[in-house]
């Protein structure tokens, strides 16, 4: 799915702003046919909920109303004219006027809605957004909404993070020629010095392909014809992690030799592959340092922010992270073109989140009931899965810095039906993208005895919390945990295997001379002992800590003012283990990560 851009062929009006919002409970049927009536407005791109100072919005359960008034171009007459939500979270209704246009299910991947035949170049309208938070077992992430004594209607999930909702993203108003390019993927690969370029278009009507690849410097380097081919691409310079080097790719379509559409995208030349116990990027073992992340900050909750985006790459690069994972859902599409830009290598994980009934049951891990059920993660909720897949592929697939792609976090792997659940869906994942390989995030309880489902996958990926969790406070505990759980995985599978979660909670500005849990020390010393048992493993392949930075979460007993696994604060502010992450990544204490000992 190509993201709107503009072109000589193609314009683009941006749509974000304040606009008038209500919840469903404080208007009437059918809000969209007429201006909303509400005292309300709302920022776009934010989530709503700490906008407002009214906890009844907070904590809404149900639909909400953005609306605004919405000008078409002049000069568009004769083109295709869409919108494109880049997400609304977790399900959209789009009217136009009195008229429902698009509807979309899934919070955290974009959406076009043609709109040609409502509108007229020049004209205007009344643009009406429903959006729904809601979560069930037919979507992903899963959720429940229960009736309580006071007959609310109240949203329970099975993950931490708090459920944000809204419009969160920019939201486009684009022209397209009727003749035009519908979609491009590309595949890059080189050998020796000659870089290639498969290229594949897709069109809509009928038209002649022409490409070009220009370098940095806007020279071109390669040309060719046809809705399908090779370009090569000599003294290639390649894509690398900390180094990036992105080419250019121009489509054309052509009418009697007219150019109807054009269209560009980055390109870096790059490869991956994972081979015995290594990853690999351009051949060579790469070792990944960094976090996993969320997208959330104060008053915007995951409102995208460009001045946030820039900032959190700053302070990743500052403490010699190579990497990040997009936990736990598909990030902003401009995020992924910055790390393009920055040379920053991306763990692509989609909004699987909590298909788990394990985690419900507590530290026993034992489930109320079996996860993969039709009263939980049935068919539908792999339906579900199976599209999310589907569109987060087709958004991400073109980027250098997109690596693997994590299918799910911390599913109930140890359960019947696993299997049965996840086969399917690599085999999907694999279709739809044979390049990238596999992974998902294992969850504590799932063992290196009773995993179903790793030999699936390409590497194994623990998120794992021994000194936290299990052992609080005994990091000596701890480390036999640790150092027995590795070795484990290693000998069941042969694969490389890398830790995509570990911490601790931090109040920042909390000492202690013992080993004393949520102390800037005591996380100092979790993160040291971790990577003590890590550089003893010559198959561990990396290391991203939970978690970039505190986030907000639902309401519990086990947090306070949200999750402070962070290594900054929410308001981005180091504690001390950022400085001792920065020493180890930035090799100043004398060893590289990932070197054995
Ligand atoms: C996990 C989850 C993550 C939580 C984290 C925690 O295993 O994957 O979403 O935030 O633990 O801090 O408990």
């Amino acid at each position: 799915m190509l993201k709107p851009i503009s072109t000589p062929t193609r314009e683009l009006v941006n749509l974000d702003g304040v606009w008038r919002f209500a919840i469903d409970s404080r208007v009437g049927d059918q809000p969209w046919t007429a201006r909303l009536d509400t005292p309300l407005e709302a920022a776009v791109p934010a989530s709503y909920n700490d906008l407002f100072t009214d906890a009844e919005i907070r904590d809404h359960v149900g639909w909400v109303y953005y609306q605004r008034e919405v000008r078409v171009p002049r000069g568009w007459g004769g083109e295709l004219i869409f919108l494109r939500f880049d997400a609304a979270t977790h399900a959209a209704r789009i009217y136009l006027g009195d008229t429902l246009v698009g509807e979309h299910i899934g919070g955290y991947t974009p959406f076009d809605v043609d709109i040609t035949s409502h509108v007229e170049a020049g004209g205007a309208f009344r643009l009406t957004v429903a959006v729904s938070g809601d979560l069930s077992n037919e979507t992903i992430p899963p959720g429940k909404i229960e009736v309580g004594m006071t007959g609310k209607r109240t949203q329970t999930y099975f993950h931490d993070f708090y459920n944000y909702a809204g419009l969160a993203r920019s939201v486009w108003l684009y022209s397209v020629p009727t003749t035009r390019v519908d979609d491009v993927t590309v595949v890059t690969g080189f050998e020796g010095t000659t870089g290639s370029v498969d290229y594949r278009v897709a069109l809509v009507g009928d038209a002649a392909v022409r490409v070009r690849l220009t370098d940095a410097t806007g020279a071109v380097v390669a040309e060719g014809s046809g809705a399908a081919g090779v370009l090569e691409v000599p003294d290639v310079v390649l894509w690398k992690p900390g180094a990036s080097y992105l080419y250019e790719l121009t489509v054309e379509a052509l009418h009697d030799g007219v150019v109807v559409d054009a269209y560009s995208l980055a390109v870096g030349v790059r490869t991956v592959e994972v081979r015995g116990h290594e990853f690999l990027i351009n051949g060579e073992p790469f070792y990944f340092t960094g976090f996993g992340k969320h997208e959330d900050t104060a008053v915007r909750g995951k409102g995208h922010d460009n001045a946030y985006m820039v900032h959190d790459f700053q302070l990743m690069e500052w403490t010699g992270a190579n990497s990040f994972r997009t936990s736990h859902y598909p990030y902003a599409e401009d995020v992924l073109d910055f790390a393009d830009r920055r040379g920053i290598v991306v763990i692509d994980e989609t909004a699987a989140v909590g298909l788990n009934m394990g985690v419900v049951g507590g530290m026993s891990g034992t489930p109320p009931f079996p996860t993969f059920s039709e009263q939980y993660a049935g068919a539908a909720t792999q339906a579900a899965h199976a599209q999310h897949l589907r569109e987060l592929i087709g958004r991400d697939k073109n980027h250098p810095s997109v690596v693997m792609w994590c299918i799910a976090n911390e599913p109930a792997s140890n359960e019947d039906g696993a299997r049965e659940y996840f086969e399917p869906l690599v085999n999907l994942a694999r279709d739809l993208d044979p390049t990238r390989p596999l992974t998902y995030s294992l969850v504590m309880f799932a063992t290196f005895k009773n995993d179903q489902i790793v030999d699936l996958f390409d590497v194994v990926s623990m998120n794992r919390y021994y000194g936290w969790y299990i052992s609080t406070g005994d990091l000596t505990t701890a480390e036999m945990y640790l150092q027995g759980d590795i070795q484990g995985w290693i000998d069941r599978t042969g694969k490389p295997i890398m830790m995509t979660e570990y911490g601790a909670d931090t109040q920042p500005g909390l000492h202690s001379v013992w080993d004393q849990a949520w102390t800037e020390e005591y996380q100092t010393d979790l993160l040291a002992m971790y990577h003590r048992v890590f550089d003893r493993f010559p198959q561990f392949v990396g290391e991203q800590v939970w978690n970039f930075a505190d986030f907000a979460t639902s309401n519990g007993i086990h947090r306070v003012d949200g999750n402070k696994k962070g290594v900054f604060t929410r308001d981005r502010r180091p504690k001390s283990a950022a400085l001792s992450l920065r020493r180890r990544w930035r090799g100043l204490d004398g060893r590289k990560p990932g070197a054995v000992d």
